[in-house]
């Protein structure tokens, strides 16, 4: 009998066209040659690794799945795929792809004037701009809604104040998409870097994403002119639909994550002995393995299926939170079990699976906290919104 892919028990590979799996490869071959060779250091050093964004630019990789503007028009499965195999290598790289393709120049795809989008996205699509996505205030970011950054008009200008915090490459971008209630409601603001008045402090010492450049901003009356308003954007429903986006490809990186903990542990138990036999004769380790491969396989189903209806039109926001629930979840979990089953060994950063466990820490707190999508859920089944 044949044996299957421990990666891909259920040969998901199969239901991928050609297109697809091209995409695939390209990014799994960048991520093998370029990324895992300097993936330790980086987070080690607390460094996020700039020197790869004219590639990931030259792939295609940025702002991915928009249409023009020297975008790629990928499917959002193609995209899911390109995510998966960046966070096999690290979640900062599909984070760094997710905020600068789908918070950064999808509101301004989406929302922004042609002047906008002409001066923006093919530099952001070749890497020459690089955006950021400020909702987050510190007082509390599953409440968006409660924001106190504010923008008042001043004639042709916005007098913006306020604060957002923990934004990724909020440090290194050229432009931060900044929303901020207005006497209508919420408004995006496309905040340069250059303006006076705004600051960015790279957030230090997490233990969490470290190779990923993560800031608080400052807003101390920044003078931001009429025609850096996204003119389509007002209410809570424009940032909460750039999320939309972002959540489907977080639904899909983290598998990538697990996929490269068992790889590991698959081969640590494969020759690490005790009690005078390969660790991977025992039931107990075996049956810890086959519930990560089912866990896996699941995911996996999930996110094809999730994008598939991305690409048809028929996606609803509840089935992106219960799909990022379920597969940062999976990742989580699994990351934690592939650490202990390295036992000592499994706290050194030899191993990539306390990398990878720690930076699923963020990643089950960031675009909506767990909690938020059950309540997400909870709500769609009952009608009630518990938040
Ligand atoms: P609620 O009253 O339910 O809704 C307000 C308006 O928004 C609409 N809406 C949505 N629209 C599009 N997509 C969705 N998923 C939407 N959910 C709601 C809704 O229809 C309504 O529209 P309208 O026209 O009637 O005004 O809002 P609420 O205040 O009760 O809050 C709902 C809740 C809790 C789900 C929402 O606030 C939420 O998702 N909270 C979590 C916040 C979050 O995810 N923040 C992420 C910040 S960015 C980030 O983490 C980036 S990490 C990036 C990286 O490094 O990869
Ligand atoms: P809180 O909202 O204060 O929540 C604290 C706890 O309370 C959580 O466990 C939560 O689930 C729980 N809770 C909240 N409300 C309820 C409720 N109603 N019922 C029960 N429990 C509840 N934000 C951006 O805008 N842009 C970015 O680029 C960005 N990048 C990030 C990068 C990193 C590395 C991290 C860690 C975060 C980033 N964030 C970003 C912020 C992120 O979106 C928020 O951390 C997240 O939305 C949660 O907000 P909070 O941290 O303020 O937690």
């Amino acid at each position: 009998m044949r044996s299957l892919d421990a990666l891909d028990l259920l040969d998901v590979q199969s239901l991928l066209s050609d297109e697809e799996r091209l995409v695939q490869d390209t990014v799994q071959r960048f991520v093998n040659g370029k990324v895992l060779p300097i993936i330790r250091e980086c987070f080690e050093e607390h460094r996020f690794p700039e020197e790869l964004i004219p590639e990931i630019a030259s792939l295609g990789l940025l702002g991915n799945t928009l249409e023009g503007y020297e975008c790629a028009g990928l499917s959002s499965v193609c995209a899911g795929l390109v995510y998966q195999e960046l966070e096999r290598g690290d979640s900062a790289l599909r984070s760094f792809v997710s905020v600068q393709s789908s918070l950064a120049m999808y509101p301004i795809f989406t929302f922004g004037s042609e002047a906008q989008k002409e001066r923006w996205l093919p530099a952001m699509a070749r890497g020459e701009a690089i955006g950021c996505f400020g909702l987050t205030e510190s007082h509390g970011g599953s409440d968006p809604g409660n924001m106190k950054t504010h923008a008042k008009q001043d004639g042709d200008d916005w007098i913006l104040n306020g604060s957002k915090m923990w934004i990724t490459s909020g440090s290194i971008a050229d432009v931060a998409v900044i929303w901020a209630m207005t006497g209508d409601g919420i408004r995006g603001f496309l905040v340069e870097r250059e303006m006076p008045g705004f600051a960015a402090t790279e957030i230090e010492n997490k233990f969490s994403l470290r190779a990923s450049s993560t800031a608080a901003l400052f807003f101390d009356n920044v003078r931001v002119p009429n025609h850096n308003v996204l003119p389509d954007a007002l209410g809570l429903s424009a940032p909460l639909n750039c999320l939309n986006q972002a959540r489907i490809g977080i639904a899909w990186g983290p598998i990538g994550s697990a996929q490269a903990c068992l790889h590991e542990v698959l081969e640590f138990t494969r020759t690490r002995e005790a009690f005078g036999r390969p660790l991977n004769h025992t039931q107990t380790i075996q049956l810890r393995l086959a519930d990560m491969a089912r866990r896996i396989s699941t995911a996996q189903l999930l996110a094809v299926h999730l994008s598939r209806l991305q690409d048809q039109g028929k996606l609803h926001p509840t089935q992106i939170s219960l799909a990022k629930w379920n597969n940062v979840r999976m990742a989580l979990d699994i990351a934690r079990d592939c650490r202990d089953m390295l036992g000592a060994s499994g706290i050194s950063a030899e191993y990539c699976s306390i990398r990878h466990m720690l930076n699923m820490e963020s990643i089950i707190t960031y675009e909506g906290t767990e909690t938020i999508h059950q309540l997400v859920v909870g709500k769609e089944l009952t009608g009630i919104s518990a938040f």
